[in-house]
Parts: C-alpha cells; structure tokens; sequence
C-alpha cells in the first residue's frame, strides 16, 4: 500500500553508517559530574562506590552488546571496544550511540542505591556519548593507553591535591599553586614526605582505572538430552558424564564468554600478549 502523501519526509532521515571494518569506539562521560559528585558528597579524590557503580553500568551494557570486547573506565568516563567487524544495527552510528549511552544511563540511575545506599539521589545524571573510529589495532591501543595515562596523570594531581587540602589545611588556591610546575616524581615524594602516603600503595581501582574484558571460557558441559545422562549426572555431580557407550552423550564444546573485571596496567605488552585474539578480528 502506497504511503501517506507525508511520507516523502522519511527521504530526509539520511544513513549514518560507520565505515566498515574500523575499530570502533564509544566513549561516554558524564554530563557536568563535577557537580554531580559535590551534590552527593562523594569522597575526594575518588569515591570507590561511584566507581563500581560506573563498572556495573559498564558491565550491564556489555552483557547487553556482545560486540564490546573491552571497556575502559576512570572517573565519570568508560570508553568500549566494539571488535572490529561488529554489525549491529549494520553500523548505524546514531542508533548505537544512543542506544548504548540511555542504556549505561538507566543502569547507573537503577543502580544507583546498590551503591550509594545512603545517598538519595537528588536530579538525574545523563551521560554524552560520541564515536570515533580507528583504522588499526596500534591506534587502538595507543587510544586506550592515552586513556589510562590520563587515569594516572589526574588521579596523581588530585591526590596530592586532596591531602594538601584535607590533610594539609591549604586552601584550594593554595593547593594548585603548590602543585603548579611540579613534575610526576615532586608529587610523590610530597605524598610520601607530607603525608606518609606511598603512591603505588593506593588501590589499583584508582591508579588504573577498570578494564572490563571479554573473555572465553571454554565449556565442555554435556549437552544433556536424554534421563540416562541427567542421571549420571545427577549422581555426581562434579563429574563428567561418561563418553564411552550406546547412549553416550556426544561432547559439545560450547564457547561462552564471561566478563572479567581488572585493574591492570593496558598499555605495555603484557596484558595483550596474553590476549591476541581481541585485536585479531578480522
Ligand atoms: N569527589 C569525586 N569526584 C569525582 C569522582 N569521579 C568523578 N568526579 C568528578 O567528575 C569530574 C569529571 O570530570 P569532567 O568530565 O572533566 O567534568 P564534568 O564536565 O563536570 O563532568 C571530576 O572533575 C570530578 O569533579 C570521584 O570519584 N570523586
Ligand atoms: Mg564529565
């Protein structure tokens, strides 16, 4: 049936599309959260509840998109890693982006009280989003490495910013000017000779921020069809069912995957020789 004489205006909805084959990456930050975390009192410099509440909507949306092979987060931000040959909504940039950005949006505001049990929350936090493509896996790498320095470089100034001020009894001009002009190596040693803080002592949480990796679990569970298997099965449990015999199951290996949260360094080789297939999508 023909349209409406209206629905020429759907000639105006243009196509979006991601370029094939590129690296994709989706990062979100949260809206104006500078005020967000002095309206709810979180801990300075870092609030681990607010960060595990960002890694739970991080995690609720990997679940969701299996394409996300890996998620980075510090502070109000987590960028994700699509793998790259991802197709879905055949890679319309718009209904991605706002897809995955309500959706990290409503879990961080549904589970808000999980973790800030005793903090109402007063508005609501939105989230901006934007995609960037990369062309190889080198610059993929280097964005992620770019994000975990920024981890470090911010969340070193703001700790000893933090103690200058709440330990210190500096004011927060005082504080900054303090700071200004000091290399990584002063701050340190002021962490350490003002305060009795060791840097590389402090939670792995705020030093690296969280890496979220989807990750294969090799499953070799029986396909269970028939009440013999169930059986065996249920006799003991921790076994295998046995593979010998007429009405032997046959062994399907199933590949699952899990999401696995670190706190791990990403940008020197370690972590990805240990996992060369999340680049290799091909
Ligand atoms: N106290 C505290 N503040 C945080 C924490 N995480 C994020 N923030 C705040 O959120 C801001 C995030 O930076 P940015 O996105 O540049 O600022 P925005 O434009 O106000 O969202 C930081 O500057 C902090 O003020 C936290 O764990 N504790
Ligand atoms: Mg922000």
């Amino acid at each position: 049936m023909a349209g409406s004489k209206f629905a020429y205006v759907r000639n105006f909805e243009l196509p979006d599309p991601l370029l094939p084959e590129a690296f994709m990456v989706l990062r979100i930050d949260g809206h104006a959260f500078h005020r967000l975390s002095e309206e709810h009192n979180f801990v300075k410099p870092n609030d681990e509840r607010a960060l595990q509440l960002m890694d739970h909507a991080a995690r609720d949306v990997m679940n969701e998109f299996k394409d996300i092979i890996l998620a980075f987060g510090e502070s109000d931000e987590y960028s994700f890693l699509f793998r790259r040959s991802a197709s879905l909504y055949n890679r319309r940039e718009a209904k991605i982006l706002t897809t995955i950005t309500s959706l990290f949006t409503s879990s961080y505001v549904f589970n808000w009280s999980k973790y800030l049990s005793d903090t109402p929350l007063k508005y609501c936090p939105s989230f901006d989003g934007r995609i960037v493509l990369y062309p190889t896996a080198t610059v993929v790498r280097d964005y992620l490495s770019w994000r975990q320095a920024d981890t470090h470089i911010n969340n070193l100034y703001n700790t000893v910013f933090w103690a200058l001020v709440l330990k210190g009894g500096q004011t927060t001009t005082e504080a900054h000017a303090t700071l200004r002009g000091t290399v990584s190596s002063q701050k340190h040693e002021m962490l350490y000779s003002r305060f009795g803080i060791n840097y590389n002592e402090l939670p792995a949480r705020f030093r690296k921020g969280s890496v979220l990796v989807r990750e294969e679990v090799s499953d070799t569970t029986e396909a269970r069809s028939g009440p013999e298997t169930d059986k065996a099965a249920a006799s003991d449990p921790g076994e295998p069912v046995p593979t010998s015999g007429k009405k032997a199951q046959k062994k399907k290996p199933r590949v699952r995957t899990t999401v696995e949260l670190y706190h791990c360094d990403i940008i020197g080789d370690e972590f990805w020789d240990c996992r060369q297939n999340l680049l290799a999508d091909s």
